[in-house]
């Protein structure tokens, strides 16, 4: 498998914690992002990914984009390391619900040409580029944090990890990256450390990419 990402895409972090717990190994091929104007607008990335966004996946013939499908495609393909929907299909609703808040309704918002194009076309300054950062995060984490309530414990289900847990670190990283302050997400700050505990989140983690500046 290749796996098309940037170090610092929190959308390929997703999916490279998604193979790090499934023990798949994987060549890496780095997308810069900034760099001669953004590596994601090549005519050649393009072929491959049309939304020029990472993570893409390439496995034989099969070309997948979309990290959530991604996941869900290596947890159809090995179901038996460990599994990252669950079979009980509450579990799986519960999992997919905190995945798709994160991955659908905060991580849209704050995507790197979101917020080149309110720098770039907007002329917003960053201090107001920041405040928009914060105010997505924690307008989602607050519901987050409340969600997590019904069936956290040391992961986002209890203590077993899921597709909740692959989506929620690197929406905490980054929100850390950008010094959003989380002091008021204690569920979502201890799933966090857990996690953070894990090799294959170790393994995972944009520090420990080849691509790392
Ligand atoms: N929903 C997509 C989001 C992918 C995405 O937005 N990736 C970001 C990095 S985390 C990206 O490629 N940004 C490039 C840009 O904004 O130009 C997914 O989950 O794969």
């Amino acid at each position: 498998m290749k796996l098309y990402g940037y170090f610092r895409s929190s959308a390929s972090f997703r999916v490279r914690i998604a193979l790090a717990l499934k023990e798949i190994n994987y060549e890496n091929i780095p997308v810069h992002l900034l760099n001669e104007g953004g590596e994601q607008y090549k005519a050649d990335y393009t072929e491959i990914n049309p939304q020029q966004l990472v993570p893409s996946l390439i496995d034989g013939e099969a070309v997948i984009t979309q990290s959530l499908a991604i996941v869900e495609y290596l947890d159809a393909k090995y179901p038996g390391v460990m599994p990252l929907v669950p079979k009980d299909i509450w579990l799986a609703a519960k999992a997919r619900q905190i995945a798709y808040a994160i991955a659908c309704d905060i991580h849209p918002m704050n995507n790197l040409r979101v917020l080149q194009y309110l720098k770039g076309e907007l002329k917003v300054d960053d201090e107001v580029k920041n405040t928009w950062y914060h105010h997505w995060v924690l307008t989602g984490f607050t519901a987050i944090e409340k969600m997590l309530g019904e069936t956290c414990d040391q992961y986002c289900l209890g203590d077993q990890l899921s597709l909740a847990d692959v989506c929620l670190i690197p929406q905490v990283y980054n929100a850390k990256r950008f010094n959003c302050d989380l002091t008021k997400f204690p569920r979502i700050l201890a799933i966090y450390e857990h996690c953070m505990e894990h090799d294959a989140f170790i393994q995972a983690a944009p520090e420990n990419q080849p691509d790392a500046g």
